[in-house]
Order: C-alpha cells, then sequence, then structure tokens
C-alpha cells in the first residue's frame, strides 16, 4: 500500500478507537486513490488525506423528552459536519437505537463523496439519535422532534446545514422538526430541511428518489453489458423508503422482485411482491412485514431469514450497513445473482465487495447508486430558493439525468486507470478529486 494511505489509517485508527465502521468507509476511499496519488503529488503536499478525513465539526447534544406515561427519557443526539468545501453540509438524520458517533460519522464522510458526484454543490453531513421510533405514539415522536431540534437549531441554515431523513425519518418527522425550527427562529426557512412534505415545501419525487435512483443506476450498469431489467428476478432488503421505490422502479421496468424485509424477517412471494400491500403495511399502518403474507396468498413470511437466501438476478441491499456478508455473497452467486446494487449506506462488507468483483458480478456502490435522494433533495432546495414548485416529471427526468451522469463519471475513471467495471474504484476517485481539489483551492482554512 501506498505508505502515505498507510500512515493516514494507521493515525486515524490511533486517534478514532472504536470506530470501526468510520474506519471501513475510509479505508476503502483512501484505498481506491493508489493510481491517483503517484499521479497528483499535490494531494500530499497539501495534506488531503488528513484533512477529507477529519470532520470539520461534531456537534453532540442531550435530548430530554416525556412519553405518555409521563416518563422523562434521555437520549443523545448527533449531528457531524463532515465536510463544507462543494456547499454546505447536506445529508439525513438517522433515528434508530444503534446510532453511535461511529455511525454518523461513516454516513457523513460517506456522504462527501457522494454529494459530490451528484454535481450539485452540496458538502457532506449526517446526523442522527439513539432514539428508537418502534412502538411510539405519534405524540412521543412529535415531542421527540421538537426536543431534538431545540437543540440542534442553532447549527443549522440554508447555507450551513440542511438536514434531511434516514433510517426512522420521514416527512412525518422532517414536519415536526420543520415546524419547531420556524417556530423558535421565526423564519419560514423552507431550504433549512429537506424531505418535507409536498404541502411544507418539499419536491415530488422526494420520496421516490433514493429507490428510483438506485434502479436507473442498475439500467445504466446493465446497458453496458447489452441487458436490461426486463424479466430479471430480483430481491430487495428492507421494506422503508429506499426498499419500497427501489422495488416499484424494478416493477415499472418489467422485473419482478420476489423477496423483501425488516428486521423481523423475510416475505418470499413468487409470484412478485404486490407493493400496495408493502406501501400500506409500512407508510400508513406502520406494521411489521409478517402481515404480508396474511394478505397475499402464495406468499411466505420467514422469520429471521435475509432477503439473500432467495435465488434472483440482482440483489438490492436497501436496509442497512454490513447487513451482506462473504456468506451471503457466495450464496448469491452460487444461486446465479450477477449483480448487487446498493441502495443502503455500506450495506455489502468488503470481503463481499471482493468475491463480487473476483466473479466478475457488477457491483454499484451505494455512493453513487444511492445519490439520487440527496441529489432530489438539492433540487429542493433549488426549488425552495426560487420560490419555485416542479413537476414530477421535471424532478424525475433530472434524476435521471443525474444518476447517467454519476454513471458515466464512475465509468470515466475506471476505464482511465484500467479497472473497467470498478464502480467502487471509478466513485471513490470521481467525488475524491473534485472534493480534494476545492479543499487544496480555498489555501489552508
Ligand atoms: P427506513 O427507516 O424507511 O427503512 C429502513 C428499513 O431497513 C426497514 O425495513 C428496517 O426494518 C430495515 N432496517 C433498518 N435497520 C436495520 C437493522 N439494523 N437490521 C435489519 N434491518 C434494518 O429507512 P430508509 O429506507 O430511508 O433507509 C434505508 C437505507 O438507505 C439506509 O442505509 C439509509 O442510510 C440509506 N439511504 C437512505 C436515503 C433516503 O433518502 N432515505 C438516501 C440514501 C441512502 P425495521 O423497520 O424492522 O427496523
Ligand atoms: O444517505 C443519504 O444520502 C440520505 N439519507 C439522504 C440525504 C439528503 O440530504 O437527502
Amino acid at each position: 500500500m501506498n505508505p502515505y494511505i498507510e500512515s493516514s489509517i494507521k493515525s486515524l485508527a490511533e486517534r478514532n478507537p472504536a470506530q470501526s465502521l468510520f474506519l471501513q468507509a475510509v479505508t476503502e476511499v483512501f484505498e481506491s486513490l493508489e493510481p491517483i496519488l503517484a499521479e497528483i503529488p499535490d494531494i500530499k503536499a497539501h495534506a488531503i488525506l488528513e484533512r477529507v478525513s477529519e470532520p470539520e465539526r461534531q456537534i453532540m447534544f442531550r435530548v430530554c423528552w416525556v412519553d405518555d406515561q409521563g416518563n422523562i427519557q434521555v437520549n443523545r443526539g448527533y449531528r457531524v459536519g463532515f465536510s463544507s468545501a462543494l456547499g454546505p453540509y447536506k445529508g439525513g438524520m438517522r433515528f434508530h437505537p444503534t446510532v453511535r458517533l461511529d455511525v454518523v460519522k461513516f454516513l457523513a464522510f460517506e456522504q462527501i463523496f457522494k454529494n459530490a458526484l451528484t454535481g450539485l454543490g452540496i458538502g457532506g453531513g449526517k446526523g442522527g439519535s439513539d432514539f428508537d421510533p418502534k412502538g411510539k405514539s405519534d405524540g412521543e415522536i412529535m415531542r421527540f422532534c421538537q426536543a431534538f431540534m431545540s437543540e440542534l437549531y442553532h447549527f443549522l441554515g440554508e447555507s450551513t446545514d440542511v438536514p434531511a431523513g434516514d433510517i426512522g425519518v420521514g416527512a412525518r418527522e422532517i414536519g415536526y422538526l420543520f415546524g419547531q425550527y420556524k417556530r423558535l427562529t421565526k423564519r419560514f426557512a423552507q431550504g433549512v430541511l429537506t424531505g418535507k412534505q409536498v404541502g411544507l415545501g418539499g419536491s415530488l419525487a422526494r420520496k421516490e428518489a433514493t429507490g428510483f435512483g438506485a434502479v436507473y443506476f442498475a439500467a445504466e450498469m446493465l446497458a453496458t453489458r447489452e441487458d436490461s431489467l426486463e424479466g430479471k428476478t430480483c430481491v430487495v432488503s428492507g421494506s422503508g423508503n429506499v426498499a419500497i421505490y427501489c422495488a416499484r422502479k424494478i416493477h415499472e421496468l418489467g422485473g419482478k422482485v420476489v423477496a423483501m424485509s425488516d428486521s423481523s424477517g423475510s416475505i418470499h412471494d413468487p409470484a412478485g411482491i404486490d407493493l400496495d400491500i408493502v406501501a400500506a403495511l409500512k407508510e400508513v399502518e406502520r406494521a411489521r412485514i409478517d402481515q404480508y403474507s396474511q394478505r397475499r396468498r402464495g406468499s411466505k413470511f420467514f422469520a429471521g431469514e435475509r432477503v439473500w437466501s432467495f435465488p434472483c438476478d440482482l440483489a438490492f441491499p436497501c436496509a442497512t450497513q454490513n447487513e451482506l456478508d462473504l456468506d451471503d455473497a457466495k450464496k448469491l452467486l452460487d444461486d446465479g445473482c450477477f449483480a448487487v446494487v446498493e441502495g443502503a449506506n455500506m450495506p455489502t462488507t468488503p470481503e463481499a465487495i471482493a468475491l463480487l468483483k473476483e466473479k466478475n458480478a457488477l457491483f454499484a456502490p451505494g455512493k453513487a447508486a444511492n445519490a439520487g435522494g440527496v441529489a432530489v433533495s438539492a433540487l429542493e432546495m433549488q426549488q425552495n430558493a426560487a420560490l419555485q414548485n416542479w413537476s414530477f416529471k421535471q424532478v424525475d427526468d433530472r434524476l435521471k439525468d443525474i444518476m447517467a451522469t454519476i454513471h458515466r463519471d464512475c465509468t470515466f475513471y475506471a476505464n482511465k486507470y484500467k479497472r473497467p467495471e470498478d464502480y467502487v474504484f471509478g466513485a471513490n476517485v470521481a467525488g475524491f478529486l473534485k472534493t480534494a481539489s476545492a479543499i487544496q483551492s480555498y489555501g489552508v482554512i
């Protein structure tokens, strides 16, 4: 390994003990930079690796709220502003009991390069809380969101830091967060949060954007092998925002999704998942996925099973990090799967990615394939700033173009450095070069 990369990773490991997810994300990006470091000595001379891997700011705060029984609850809130080299900090908020600084840092680091790939002038950030929304009443969710925003609002702004949703945070939570921001600041500053309901200034197609974008990216990849989604059997992990709209677009493009999941297990429906049922269960009733099998003849729920057990042509991990490991990759390949497209952030382990590459499977990393969500968030910011509301088709057309451009940029760098079809390499190099050049241009700040 290049000694500059090696010493940078070593120093990060020493300075960030117990942050294995953050180190996993950094290691993957830095290892991709091997050929460009030799070519561009400025990267070392300007300490770009050190500067890009140290967050500009990390905010941690206590969130106290009262539950329905009158008990005082205490959670921890986070917002990491990792890089504002290309624009205001931009990235989602995750509410999940597993949220730690490590999780927020890995997500914010990935977001820097993902956002750079969109070409839309947004920096990288992420936030969240270890608050668990499962089983909470609407009133509890609202009180938590209000308490969370009461601590965070000082740090936000249309050109400073613009949060959005992620796991456990959708349009309902963004509405409560925006309401509290408005109450505290006395400003109807729409551009301070994205993923809003359309009635509050949200963009049409934002809800669909991440899932749709991942499938547009998959279609671009398949086209390079003169193939398409038509007639393909797919599995999609998760059944949240990203998974539902990923599966919808697969169906629209002629593929068939036969399995989806949540953290309790998977549903298998050989006739193709009925997404109206999944959307009703997850978006309206907030129910568990096992309910699906009671509403759909011919389908079955497998408790504790993951979707990788069901044979497919393409797999779309759309739930959480490190959910597809080496054994899962082996099983998928043995069953004939030839492409993995990441809707989630870092869902595939490094060992699994290595095996997929070795076996010539197509692999789309999250920072490229799931960039459609944040890209449409940036389009929401544009609409808010211009007091405009674009049509669904206008936004969806832009999304398609953006995903095609990201695919083209990844392919360009992969081919330039003789790593054809290496989308991990292409995405890391393309995202890094844009960011590094901006960092260097500012001088030392
Ligand atoms: P949601 O909260 O809408 O859905 C998350 C889904 O993943 C649920 O089905 C959930 O199951 C499952 N899941 C979450 N955590 C775990 C876990 N630890 N183990 C097993 N299953 C789990 O989130 P999103 O759809 O918004 O996000 C999914 C992924 O996509 C995340 O990696 C996120 O970072 C990424 N992403 C999201 C974007 C967005 O715009 N929302 C944009 C780009 C990436 P259960 O309900 O049982 O917990
Ligand atoms: O991981 C992601 O890109 C998101 N959760 C969406 C971020 C955003 O600002 O829309």
